[in-house]
């Protein structure tokens, strides 16, 4: 397969002023005919024309107005079109009913819908299916079922068809269509200008009662990017559907959001506290795409952190405006920790904006999303509140309707504030975590830190640059007063030193406050120190984070010098959970331990092989350490926080449950399944049910509940896809790969759904003891259930194959076991492009 370069981009020979498409709709042989105005682009540097058509029937072709037989070559067609303007006419069959990649039209429960970010509209159509193409559409749409929506505005509709007319133009990836017997929860916005939009959110009549929480967060997000962004919405409509079958979680397609189901439909007793704050933000990321990605989109799929990592940084922006700064700070250091910094170690690893694809699906990313957001965020911290927003009016302003890249982007700040942002732009190029290595000094009232950063090399990146990294700094007096507020450090060179006057005492430093960058930080510092942080920081990030690196460093202990959980530590986390002045979700965070595969990745570094299984039992060791020494805290905690009036998924009851749920979790340990099974049977709402389910399973009972569970929510696809993951992300280690077996044999293992395959598969790979059962019959497993899949849907079981991305940190056996899975995968014949792609860089 071809492998396509950055270096590579060449302007579009062809640009389009219109294009209307009509769709007859039928599920083996739906017809597509297309008209589409093309006008040479001045700025090109050949004529050669070229469409994009993957898994077309051509029925004819015209330019204006004259039958052609165009030239049918791989990937699309070509044909001498004229050097002006002219009409290209076509009509091509294709067949949605077996259309299982979801990609392009393809049918979900007898609904007809489309995806087609990234490359999907070449398989609806022959068409220049790259982003820098923009055009205004115009979609008939001939069916008998009730509900026909595209984007744009409504046009005329009647027995059997419906138009609709986006002004706006886009790229082909944002077109969108639906046909299906739908209902809709109708809700209304009037725009800071004053304009009336309408909204509706589309679903199965069955999961209509699941659609007013999506509707509010809609509304929210809509009065959110007009208050802090100044982002007005520009159509009369807007519509968001949800489909059960989808590759990810949702698509922003202009005025027509298509939503994975797990994204948007909750219920108080079918969807928990986390899909709640999953789907406000799911809501708002797509929205907010309406600006970031749809007005101003990309000039090619390099570009992709363009918009989504401003996107992910807008909907953070969110999240933390509508519940709590400090928490989503925190959850998404954690998330970046586990899933980025994992992919950023390992044979995955690439650039912000990587330099070449075989498959674009691949590199949607946490790196490219989840670290894109971090750079937006470093650069807000550089230029600060202001300069932010000069530079967003200024972007907006300049590239409303452009196709533009990550040198227009940073052009905006530099335009906006005089800053020279050379060198920071080198986060978008180089891969790889940074390590800052902290030395302190102090002498006659002066405090020096000196930071030194190195990057270690990645597949392709031997030799790594210094990057601009701001480190926010406070300052402590050993009586815990703050006697240096936080300030903003700028670390551009290899080793810089910062130096403090006028101090009494020697300071203990708070170092990276808020996570002011995605770095790895490497300071010695005591037990003690920790624990003062822990109690002093007024830093609520940096709080955190001295009880996170406490646990740690007694994990890694306990790991690895086989010592047992440290009073010390549990004492001080105990001060820190009875506190009533801090808020109880952040106090949930302060229970969480760091996870498995996080450990393995700290133990790799210490130049040592992890054990799985060693770490399993060593963080179970913990989590019975703190029960046995805090189980008065604990079970007070629950008595006061537990929640009995009705259920509100608002920030502040979340907060409760989380805490709530996490002693529970503990306490079960050490006393039994008798306070779970009682919040079992008196809850009303999915997060209780579910939080009390996996408590009893864990301590290896529950078998009643789970039969009890699986009864009453069997005809409810979401509460089930818990009901699958549930049982194996609890599974004992040695048992997880044949619950999972055993699963796969359900009835309901719908394997051709993405969701249903992710809820198993996802907490085999997630249960990393399980997964890396010495045995290597999780291995194994997955690896027959992908190459099952691949053939059916390559974007879902490419990303699944990531589970195996650590292979290179386990011992020889372990390794053995899952190099042989990969080259098995590796030369089955047929493999796809997607996953062939993602083994290949694996086994580099
Ligand atoms: N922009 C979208 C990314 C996407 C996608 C969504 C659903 C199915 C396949 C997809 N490929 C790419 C989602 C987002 O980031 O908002
Ligand atoms: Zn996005």
């Amino acid at each position: 397969p071809r492998t396509v370069y950055l270096r590579d981009y060449t302007p579009p020979a062809y640009l389009v002023d219109e294009v209307r498409l009509t769709f007859r709709l039928a599920p083996h042989a739906t017809r597509v005919l297309s008209e589409i105005r093309f006008r040479p682009n001045p700025d090109a540097t050949g004529r050669d024309f070229f469409l994009h058509g993957e898994g077309l029937k051509l029925i004819s072709a015209h330019i204006n107005g004259a039958q052609v037989t165009p030239e049918l070559i791989e990937g699309g067609l070509t044909l001498d079109a004229p050097d002006a303007s002219f009409t290209f006419e076509a009509e091509v069959e294709i067949d949605p009913e077996n259309n299982t990649a979801l990609e392009g039209l393809y049918r979900s429960n007898g609904m007809y819908c489309t995806q087609c970010e990234a490359e999907g509209f070449r398989k609806i159509t022959f068409y220049p299916d790259r982003p820098d193409v923009m055009a205004p559409f115009h979609v008939r749409i001939e069916s008998d079922l009730p509900v026909l929506l595209s984007n744009g505005n409504p046009g005329a509709s009647g027995e059997g068809f419906a138009e609709w007319s986006d002004p706006w133009p886009k790229p082909a990836y944002l077109f969108a269509l639906v046909a299906g017997d739908l209902v809709a929860h109708s809700g209304s916005f009037t725009t800071m200008s004053g304009r009336d939009v309408a909204l509706n959110l589309w679903v199965r009549e069955a999961d209509i009662d699941k659609c007013a929480f999506g509707m509010e967060a809609l509304k929210k997000s809509m009065t959110w990017d007009e208050e802090v962004y100044g982002r007005e919405y520009d159509l009369d409509v807007f519509n968001i559907v949800a489909v059960d079958d989808f590759n990810m979680g949702a698509m922003e397609n202009k005025g027509l959001n298509i939503f994975n189901s797990s994204a948007v439909l909750a219920s108080p007793a079918t969807a928990t506290d986390a899909d709640f704050e999953r789907i406000e933000a799911i809501i708002a990321h797509e929205y907010f795409h309406n600006w970031t990605g749809n007005r101003v989109t990309c000039r090619d799929w390099f570009q992709l952190c363009l918009k989504e990592g401003l996107t992910v940084f807008r909907d953070q922006q969110f999240t933390g405006d509508m519940r709590s700064h400090a928490v989503k700070r925190i959850d998404d250091a954690m998330l970046l920790r586990a899933a980025q910094f994992r992919e950023d170690n390992g044979p995955l690893a690439h650039p912000v904006r990587p330099e070449s694809f075989v498959e674009i699906n691949n590199f949607y990313t946490v790196t490219v999303y989840e670290k894109g957001a971090e750079i937006v965020g470093m650069l807000r911290r550089l230029v600060g509140d202001e300069g932010y927003g000069k530079a967003l009016d200024l972007y907006f302003e300049r590239h409303d309707g452009q196709a533009v890249t990550i040198e227009d982007w940073l052009r905006a700040f530099e335009d906006a504030t005089g800053r020279d942002l050379s060198q920071f732009a080198r986060w978008y190029s180089q891969a790889g975590t940074p390590r800052v290595h902290v030395a302190e000094d102090w002498s006659e009232g002066r405090y020096t830190l000196t930071l030194r950063q190195e990057t270690p090399p990645t597949p392709g990146q031997p030799d790594k640059q210094p990057v601009v990294i701001p480190v926010a700094v406070g300052l402590l007096n050993p009586n815990g007063d703050e006697v240096v507020p936080t300030q903003v450090l700028e670390l551009n060179e290899a080793e810089q030193s910062f130096a403090f006057d006028g101090l009494s005492a020697r300071p203990v430093p708070s170092i990276l406050r808020g996570f002011s960058a995605p770095v790895i930080l490497r300071q010695e510092q005591s037990d003690e120190t920790r624990a003062f942080l822990l109690a002093h920081d007024t830093d609520p990030f940096n709080k955190w984070e001295a009880g996170r690196d406490l646990a740690r460093t007694n994990l890694m202990a306990m790991i690895q010098d086989g010592t047992g959980p440290d009073a010390g530590y549990i004492d001080a986390l105990g001060r820190g959970i009875a506190d009533e002045t801090l808020d109880p979700a952040f106090r949930a965070q302060l229970l969480a331990l760091p996870g498995e595969d996080e450990l393995a990745q700290a133990i790799f570094e210490t130049g040592h092989a992890p054990d799985p299984t060693a770490i399993h039992e060593a963080r179970e060791a913990l989590r019975h350490g703190i029960a046995d020494r805090l189980g008065d805290v604990l079970s007070r905690l629950y008595d006061t926080h537990q929640i009995t009036g009705p259920y509100s998924p608002e920030a502040a009851d979340a907060g409760r449950r989380s805490l709530t749920n996490a002693a529970l979790s503990l306490l079960s340990l050490t006393q039994g399944g008798d306070r779970a099974r009682a919040q079992y049977r008196a809850a009303d709402n999915m997060t209780q049910q579910i939080a009390a389910l996996g408590g009893l399973l864990r301590i290896g009972e529950g078998e009643a509940e789970l039969k009890a569970f699986e009864d009453q929510w069997s005809h409810e696809r979401l509460v089930m896809n818990k009901w699958f993951g549930l049982q194996v992300a609890a599974s004992a280690p040695r048992d997880a790969a044949a619950t999972a077996e055993a699963l796969t044999a359900h009835p309901a293992f719908d394997w051709k759904n993405p969701n249903r395959f992710r809820a198993v598969f996802g907490a085999l790979s997630g249960n990393a003891a399980g997964f890396h059962a010495p045995s290597g019959a999780s291995y194994r497993l997955l690896a027959d259930w992908l190459l099952k899949l691949d053939p059916l849907n390559p974007q879902t079981t490419a990303r699944m194959t990531q589970a195996f991305s650590t292979w290179k940190r386990y011992d020889a056996d372990r390794k053995t076991l899952i190099r042989a899975e990969l080259e098995r995968i590796a030369s089955t014949e047929g493999l796809s492009r997607d996953t062939s792609e993602m083994i290949g860089r694996m086994l580099a």
